[in-house]
């Protein structure tokens, strides 16, 4: 079995949303090291239980991206755009963004990249059907589409240039589910948490994907590849099942955002003649 690799300095991309908020408290102390970046300004450094240090890049400046990664063991990108948007918003943050950051990951001798990659690229699956880490790409929208590239892009540099890495596919993430569709595919703060230590820290991911959902019965995913990882949910979003579907009751639907687990993702500039199989 390979070693773990070292994580010394961690980045986290994004870092000022609200994903990288909740990693940066429940990462606080995990390794010597935490470095936040964001487009915005976030807030100061803190120095009790870990040492931060607060960056400030715009991604698609690969000068600048390249002083964000110098030093850095792990990454865990969060940053881009985190949902549909114009094609030019996608093409900066989430195309152009992404390769300067793997490129400069490779250039700084990175070990491991936890992508934060999103059910939307998977999002035109029917809810009626369980999936696993291995169907091929059907996404929901722009946004989808450049995470089906950023897997791929994955994929490339893991094969060529040995960076291991964790795609994982996020669901929604929170302290609880907030509507009906949320309930099949909510992550909670600690299990997306020991997905992302899982990345940076098991011996052998070389490029993997998971879906970044906690225990939930109502999932619409075959999770197997991050219960072969040692991947333990503690959260299912069950207990809350009762409460969302009650406050949901009356409301109109849209029929595609219904059918597809995308959902609303799937329903916008939707004006296709007929459904594929
Ligand atoms: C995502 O990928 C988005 O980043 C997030 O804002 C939510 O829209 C989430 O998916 C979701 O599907 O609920």
């Amino acid at each position: 079995m390979p070693d773990a690799p070292k994580m010394h300095r961690v980045l986290i991309t994004g870092a000022g949303g609200g994903i990288g908020r909740g990693l940066r408290e429940t990462l606080r102390g995990v390794y010597p090291v935490l470095r936040l970046s964001d487009r915005i300004p976030i807030a100061p450094a803190r120095r009790e239980g870990a040492i931060e240090e607060i960056d400030q890049t715009e991604l698609a400046d690969m000068a600048a991206v390249e002083k964000m990664v110098a030093g850095c063991d792990g990454i865990i990108h969060l940053g881009g755009i985190s949902g549909e948007n114009s094609w030019e918003k996608i093409l900066e943050g989430n195309i152009v963004g992404l390769y300067n950051t793997f490129e400069a990951a490779r250039k700084a001798g990175v070990k491991r990249i936890v992508m934060a990659t999103s059910n939307h690229a998977v999002g035109f699956y029917p809810r009626a059907q369980t999936i696993d880490h291995r169907v091929t790409v059907r996404p929901d929208s722009r946004y989808g589409v450049s995470k089906a590239f950023s897997e791929a892009l994955a994929s490339l540099y893991s094969d060529k240039h040995g960076i291991g890495f964790l795609c994982v596919r996020i669901g929604n993430f929170g302290d609880r589910p907030i509507d009906s569709r949320r309930l099949s595919i909510w992550v909670s703060p600690r299990d997306l948490t020991q997905l992302v230590r899982i990345g940076l820290e098991h011996p052998d991911v070389r490029y993997e994907i998971v879906y970044g959902v906690s225990g939930n019965q109502r999932s619409w995913y075959d999770n197997t590849n991050a219960y072969r990882l040692g991947y333990k949910p503690e959260d299912d979003s069950e207990p809350q099942a009762a409460q969302v579907l009650s406050a949901e009751r009356g409301q109109a639907k849209n029929p595609i955002a219904e059918k597809y687990q995308g959902g609303t993702f799937c329903a916008q500039e939707y004006d296709a003649p007929s459904e594929r199989r």
